[in-house]
């Protein structure tokens, strides 16, 4: 029988942010619904519930404005609830997006002063980050972007966000800190459109760095599910490029707002395939959730919140080393061919292996009677998901 543990342990390597569970509950249209959950609280609950690791922004962990001596005593206790539970720091980022200064962008803003206020920020968050040990650095856009589209000319953004990745990866390296930076992409909000909207966008941008083997990306569930994009599919490209550094794992219907979900509690197909390609992928990051309660939500149930995000990705991880191991499948992706597509097609050019190819008689007719035998196969798919028997 196949392991359908469903309780996760620290070696599962999830994690959450500060932000997540301990979300208030505000939005656009109302006040906080929920009391927070100081730091330190949190990390004791993410030990009760078997996570990991925990992740902040700078402002989550030492609120701003505080006096030396207060975060201090944030400080002391946020380290000693990782002691006392074993929780690590995965991940730290920096807030560029609260403050109103940062309104026109942080690390894009139109305004110089802002662009080096942002950085320095930044820098302190990585300061913060480096001394709690975390070992990846999250870039997410925020409000770098516009609604007046003629406001700024998109190559001069983009040259100014290289050059600020730029200057964090060179401080990076001069304090010696063991960290990695994951840009982390996003179509739109909070602004109308954002630079870096996609993982392909933060792709093609890492390869113009000066250290693009310190830059990979944080790719989110809701932010490619957001435009209609397949999020496995970006997943697929960032671990063939090698550069899946980090993940939030949510949910999200398409076409609508950031909706930061539960993971699994929308797309259960596409969130299946997603599980699988991570669990067969060699990817021994963390498995961080960047998603929030219902605002409705009130006292344990944040708690059952987080439970249910690892539940879901442990059954789908069950699920699909079952559906990996059922002859019938492993039957149907022969059919499908899915093996021969590791084969090199033709290697690497030659002209003799030119010559050869095109010398090779070839009947399009011939090659065009076959089934692919897909449909079969998405049915088991299914069938497994659904918990069928199989005949
Ligand atoms: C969002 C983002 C953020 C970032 C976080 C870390 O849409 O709000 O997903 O939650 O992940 O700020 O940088
Ligand atoms: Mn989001
Ligand atoms: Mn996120």
């Amino acid at each position: 029988m196949a392991d359908r543990r469903l309780d996760p342990v620290p070696a599962d390597n999830f994690a959450f942010g500060l932000w997540t569970i301990g979300n208030v509950g505000r939005d656009a249209f109302g006040d906080p619904t929920r009391p927070p959950v100081a730091p330190a609280e949190f990390v004791r609950g993410l030990g009760r519930v078997g996570a990991a690791g925990v992740s902040f922004h700078d402002d989550d962990l030492i609120p701003p404005g505080s006096s030396a001596a207060e975060a201090e005593r944030v400080l002391a206790e946020f380290r000693s609830a990782l002691d006392a539970t074993g929780v690590r720091v995965t991940m730290a980022t920096t807030n560029l997006f609260t403050h109103p200064c940062f309104k026109d962008g942080a690390f894009t803003s139109n305004d110089r002063g802002v662009r080096r206020h942002a950085l320095a920020k930044a820098m302190r968050g990585i300061d913060l980050g480096a001394s709690l040990g975390a070992p990846v650095y999250v870039l997410w856009g925020g409000r770098e972007g516009v609604e007046c589209g003629a406001a700024k000319r998109p190559q001069d953004a983009l040259a100014r966000y290289a050059e600020a990745v730029n200057f964090l990866c060179g401080y990076v390296r001069d304090r010696g800190y063991p960290m990695r930076f994951a840009i982390e992409p996003k179509p739109n909000e909070p602004r109308g459109d954002t630079f870096l909207p996609t993982i392909g966008h933060a792709l093609a941008f890492i390869t113009t760095l000066d250290q693009p083997d310190m830059v990979g990306v944080n790719p989110e569930v809701a932010h490619e599910t957001m435009v209609g994009l397949s999020f496995h599919q970006g997943i697929g490209q960032a671990l063939w490029q090698g550069k899946l550094f980090h993940i939030d794992l949510n949910d999200q219907k398409i076409g609508r707002y950031d909706q930061d979900f539960r993971f699994g509690s929308e797309g259960i197909k596409e969130n299946f395939l997603l599980v699988r390609l991570l669990e067969t992928s060699g990817y021994t990051g963390t498995k961080h959730f960047d998603s929030r309660p219902y605002r409705n939500e009130w006292g344990d149930g944040i708690w059952e919140f987080a439970r249910g995000s690892m539940r879901t990705y442990l059954a789908l991880a069950a699920a699909a080393r079952e559906f990996d191991a059922d002859p019938a499948v492993v039957a149907a992706l022969a059919a499908a061919g899915a093996g021969e597509l590791a084969e090199e097609s033709v290697g690497a050019y030659t002209p003799t292996a030119a010559a050869a190819l095109l010398a090779e008689p070839a009947d399009p007719e011939q090659l065009a009677a076959r089934s692919y035998v897909n449909e079969r196969l998405d049915q088991l798919l299914i069938d497994h998901l659904l918990g069928l028997p199989r005949a």
